[in-house]
């Protein structure tokens, strides 16, 4: 899955959205360091902290999608009347051979082979992960993006594991 944030305490929304992640039939298997991105889209707004984590699971993929749902709605609510926008975007980029398509939901995440801020927090833990449709490993569909947009490392996965041991603490 991916997280983005671009309001508030960028860094903070990630760390407790990883937080709020774990339990009720959810492991965080393995995090991403964080990278500072420029916005894709609507330029005009702030820079992001993005990263990217996998996760183990046995929810079937719409209650996973609830469950990341509810966990935007209960951090993005609080910053919501500070802030006057959504600080924390949590999307499913594949799991595991499947695809998927319905109203609510599509997998892989139809966008994730255009956008660098995805592919290259994906490369770091899942590069030869073959991206289910593509028949391209994440390694390859970064080789082969074209998005010009900047990604620059910001905090290592080390350092991520530690503020989350810290945020337990
Ligand atoms: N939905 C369908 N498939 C999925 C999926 N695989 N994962 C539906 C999550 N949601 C999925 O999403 C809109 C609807 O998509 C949901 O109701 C869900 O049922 P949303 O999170 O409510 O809205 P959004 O994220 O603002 O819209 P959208 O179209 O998903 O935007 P994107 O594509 O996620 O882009 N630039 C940088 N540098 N970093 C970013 O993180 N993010 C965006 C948002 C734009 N530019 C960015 C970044
Ligand atoms: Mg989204």
């Amino acid at each position: 899955m991916s997280l983005g944030a671009n309001l508030g305490d960028r860094e903070e929304n990630l760390i407790r959205a990883l937080q709020a992640l774990r339990g009720g039939g959810i492991r965080l298997s393995r995090c991403s360091g964080i990278y500072e991105t420029e916005p894709v889209g609507r330029e005009e707004q702030p820079d992001f902290l993005n990263m990217v984590a996998r996760i183990t699971t046995l929810l079937p993929p719409l209650q996973l999608l609830s469950r990341l749902q509810e966990i935007e709605q209960r951090l993005g609510r609080i910053r919501h009347e500070r802030w006057g926008a959504r600080t924390i975007d949590l999307d499913l980029l594949c799991m595991q051979g499947l695809t998927w398509q319905d109203e609510r939901l599509i997998l892989p995440h139809p966008r994730l082979h255009e956008r660098r801020f995805v592919l290259v927090p994906f490369a770091e833990i899942a590069a030869e992960y073959v991206v289910p449709g593509t028949g391209a490993t994440v390694q390859e569909l970064l080789q082969a993006c074209r998005d010009q947009h900047q990604v620059r490392p910001c905090c290592s996965a080390e350092q991520v594991q530690l503020r989350m041991r810290k945020a337990r603490a």
